[in-house]
């Protein structure tokens, strides 16, 4: 690959290389299945395919608080999607998403089965389904879908923009990594001044605006994401600690962090999660072998 700084674009682009980056073997210009596979189905009413990225983790996270708040009916089964493999190009999985990416959810709790994708889509689906985590009432309701589509559109900038970059190019490009560090450390002081006197996203109610972000930028101030907490200074963003920390307090989130996880400490990794009890199961079989 040629210094990106010498680089002089072509009058029309081909894809006729490698670019060597991260996710190379996964990268293609164009949509569609690249081979013939059926997605498993379970016995529960919803068949999510997913794995624990943070996009992945908003919908185990909302999934185990419907559960944790006493509606049974969110029960679930969870399949793992391993995108490094390309699972997301099966023709099963296309028809779910036809944009191949996690997390892509099939409801079959009523008449006709319902498909969905994009993460935000979903939230608001079971949101919406169990009346649970979006306010009915305005104000509340308007912000926490503010906040929520504040989220779908600024995640890419810290996720494919800055993450990118920093963690997965094969050369580090100064001026690219400058423009998303700027970025992200811009978002991430909109969330501070936002949680100096709210206690979550939409004020005093925990909502699926607060599930949507906690995983990107919790996760960012928390020193999860991209080894890059040091770099971006996020321990000046004392607000969004401390609401990532009451966040991360809840029991349901740490459920969902593990669901399809297969990375990290093997004591917190669920593949796949077809019941409650996988979690002890789970846990006590991995420590055990530790
Ligand atoms: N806007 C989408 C983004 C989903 C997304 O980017 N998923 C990534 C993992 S975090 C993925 O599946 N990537 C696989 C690929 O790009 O081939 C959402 O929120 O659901």
């Amino acid at each position: 690959m040629s210094d990106s700084t010498e680089y002089t674009p072509p009058k029309i682009w081909t894809w006729n290389k490698p670019n060597g980056g991260e996710f190379a073997s996964i990268n293609r210009p164009i949509a569609g299945p690249t081979h013939d596979k059926e997605l498993p189905v379970g016995k529960h009413p919803f068949q999510l395919y997913s794995l624990a990225t943070p996009n992945g983790q908003k919908v185990t996270i909302m999934f185990e608080e419907l559960l944790a708040a006493g509606h049974s009916q969110a029960e679930y089964d969870a399949w793992l999607i391993r995108i490094g493999q390309g699972d997301q190009f099966g023709s099963g999985f296309v028809e779910v998403n036809p944009n191949s990416k996690i997390p892509a959810l099939m409801d079959l709790s009523g008449k006709e089965p319902i498909r969905i994708f994009e993460s935000g889509a979903i939230l608001m689906h079971l949101a919406e389904k169990f009346g649970a985590f979006l306010p009915t009432a305005q104000p509340a309701r308007a912000e926490a879908l503010s906040w929520l589509f504040w989220q779908m559109g600024s995640a890419p900038f810290l996720g494919g923009g800055f993450g990118h970059f920093f963690a997965y190019a094969p050369v580090k490009i100064e001026y690219a990594i400058d423009r998303y560090a700027m970025e992200t450390k811009r978002q991430l002081d909109v969330l501070d001044r936002h949680l100096a006197d709210h206690e979550y996203m939409a004020g005093s109610e925990y909502t699926i605006a607060d599930i949507a972000i906690w995983p990107w930028y919790g996760g960012m101030v928390k020193g999860w994401n991209y080894g890059a907490a040091e770099f971006l200074s996020v321990q000046e963003y004392k607000n969004v600690l401390r609401w990532a920390d009451r966040i991360y307090a809840r029991p349901a989130v740490k459920r969902g962090r593990m669901v399809n996880r297969t990375s990290g400490n093997p004591a917190g990794q669920l593949h796949e999660r077809h019941d409650a009890s996988d979690f002890d199961t789970n846990t006590q079989d991995k420590v055990a072998a530790e």
